[in-house]
């Protein structure tokens, strides 16, 4: 990605910072020599750098005319340890890839803080609470040591700031995202390919990843879920250790991840290639479900006001497939679909943004209705990814296949 890129959104960040006031973004936090996890950079931090390395932190600040500087602050490379975990990246190449003018080392941080404090009487940092009884969060404990040193320091959180920016993509963004699903939508023909009923659900976890790697994606957008009939039925299910029986649909819930953006698509599809009568009409359902949400989404629109949409037409549904008796019962419907219709998608599998947030064009977001019936093992999820456009919205995963003949024609191949 350009670094053009990332100073604009530092730039958009800036704008909305009140004047005097000082942000800091923290890279992940790793202990030197720790290599037991596989390393992901923190998102916003990411956003605002496009550095994928650890332990830095960047510092943005707006003085009392509004002028905006900002500084990176990076690991110095230690001479003994050159040979275990290489040479740490330099200053000038973090310049370069970056466009901050102002780069120093993490030993400079305080000196430089002490420099701002006079200047300064609000500063936004972004820590996640830690509970009581674990300990301190990297960012926790910097809050800490700044209220000690400046008490007067306002210390806000960025969230909604960020929400402002992050939730309106720009073009690289959307590429980001389409080049995830395409990565997705390989892994998934892979799946179709290979799937047979008898095999284990990790197998055809196995055929996902493999597409990914092999593209060299390490990461996933999240945990794959692979889940065969009644596990269908369980939402978060992501264990993918079961045998997949004859006659059974799978539910598949996957996103592949491109320079940190994420996709987010669920299929459902018979083990044998082929539906029965009764999960076509359950399939169909949602399908039909899908489509109108798709149809309904466009500006000025909350993400409350698609889940509304949504359980007025799944009632229907569930009407039409003697499921529940009145299509005007406000809880028998939950039995059968009980999550949220649509999230927003980024960086973050689930992009920061609230229910209430009113659509905008340049909005990325899921459309995800499901009929989960457990007495019959089915659990059917259908999702796309979909950009908010001027006057409504476009599917971004067109490509893979939806329809129950589509996936049935795919199978036979
Ligand atoms: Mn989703």
């Amino acid at each position: 990605m350009e670094k053009l890129f990332f100073k604009n959104n530092r730039n958009k960040f800036a704008k909305q910072m009140d004047k005097s006031s000082l942000t800091i973004f923290m890279a992940k936090q790793v202990e030197t020599g720790n290599t037991s996890e596989n390393f992901e950079q923190d998102k916003n931090f990411f956003y605002f750098t496009g550095l994928e390395i650890p332990n830095a932190i960047l510092v943005i600040h707006k003085n009392g005319a509004g002028k905006v500087k900002n500084y990176l602050f990076l690991e110095r490379t230690v001479e003994e340890l050159i040979v275990w975990t290489g040479e740490k990246m330099s200053k000038n190449e973090a310049k370069n890839k970056t466009g901050v003018e102002k780069v120093y080392y993490l030993d400079e941080l305080e000196r430089k803080l002490n420099g701002f404090a006079n200047f300064t009487n609000k500063v936004y940092i972004d820590y996640q609470t830690s509970s009581l009884s674990s300990v301190l969060t990297p960012s926790l404990q910097l809050v800490n040591n700044i209220k000690e040193h400046y008490p007067n320091f306002d210390i806000k959180s960025p969230i909604k700031l960020l929400e402002k920016i992050r939730t309106i993509k720009e073009e690289p963004e959307i590429e980001n995202i389409k080049k995830a699903i395409e990565i997705t939508y390989e892994g998934i023909k892979n799946i179709l390919n290979h799937a047979r009923p008898e095999m284990m659900e990790y197998e055809l976890e196995a055929y996902f990843r493999f597409e990914s790697l092999v593209r060299g994606k390490k990461a996933l957008g999240f945990e794959p879920i692979v889940a065969s009939g009644v596990n269908s039925t369980i939402l978060h299910y992501s264990e993918n250790n079961c045998k997949i029986k004859d006659n059974s649909l799978v539910l598949l819930d996957l996103g592949a991840q491109h320079n940190m953006y994420s996709a987010d698509i669920s299929r459902t599809f018979p083990i044998n290639g082929k539906f029965s009568e009764r999960q076509k009409s359950v399939y169909d359902e949602v399908l039909k479900v899908q489509k109108e949400i798709i149809n309904f989404a466009k500006p000025g629109l909350t993400l409350n006001d698609l889940q509304k949409k949504t359980i007025e037409l799944i009632k229907k549904s569930l009407c039409k497939l003697n499921l529940i008796k009145d299509k005007d019962d406000d809880k028998a419907f939950k039995k059968f679909y009980m999550h949220s219709v649509s999230h927003h998608l980024g960086l973050d599998t689930h992009d920061l943004a609230s229910k209430t947030r009113k659509l905008e064009p340049g909005n990325v977001i899921t459309v995800e209705p499901g009929i989960y019936i457990k007495d019959e093992k089915i659990g059917i999820r259908i999702e796309d990814d979909v950009l908010i456009t001027k006057d409504g919205a476009t599917v971004l995963s067109s490509m893979i296949p939806k329809e129950a003949e589509e996936i049935e024609n795919l199978m036979k191949n």
